[in-house]
């Protein structure tokens, strides 16, 4: 039996790695901006995200026509409309600080930024450290698999002298 139990350590431990793993992923998040009661107002108008998340400008039913246009030409809603359904996402690479108006209020001060932090250089780098040693395990779990095997079919022919 004592292999098995070996094998269910090594399981349990191998189990564990990949649960660490799977917390490292950084989840792409989509934040939503959309107009406030006033009409005139980004709500929110400032967000701060991260590398690889997505601004979705959208809303509906609006009593102004609204966009959304980056400072720079990064990103642009399209022609002022009362329902906008538009999303961008900053891929990596893209952190810095992005100033959006809607065209036909800006001088209203309907304005807003957006402030896209790096995205953490750790996951990829240790998603790419910690691959080698799950591989590295791999063979002694198959070892290890291969010896229970062979011990249950020991017991098994033990079994069947012992009928016989
Ligand atoms: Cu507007």
């Amino acid at each position: 039996m004592r292999p098995l139990l070996v094998l269910s350590v090594l399981l349990l431990c191998t189990s564990g790695l990949q649960g660490d793993l799977m917390a490292q992923e950084d989840d792409p998040e989509t934040v939503v901006i959309t107009v406030d009661s006033t009409n005139l107002r980004f709500s929110p108008s400032s967000v701060s995200i991260t590398e690889g998340d997505t601004v979705r400008f959208f809303w509906s039913g609006q009593a102004l026509p609204h966009n959304a246009v980056e400072n720079n030409g990064v990103f642009d809603s399209g022609e002022p409309a009362r329902a906008v359904d538009y999303s961008f996402t900053f891929e990596r690479g893209m952190n810095g600080t992005y100033d959006f108006v809607c065209e036909p209020h800006a001088s209203a001060g309907m304005v807003g930024q957006i402030v896209v932090e790096p995205a953490p250089p750790l996951n990829e780098t240790n998603a790419t450290e910690e691959a080698p040693p799950m591989s590295e395990d791999t063979p002694a779990v198959t070892a290890l698999a291969t010896a229970s095997m062979l011990s249950l079919a020991w017991v098994a022919v033990q079994r069947r002298q012992g009928n016989g």
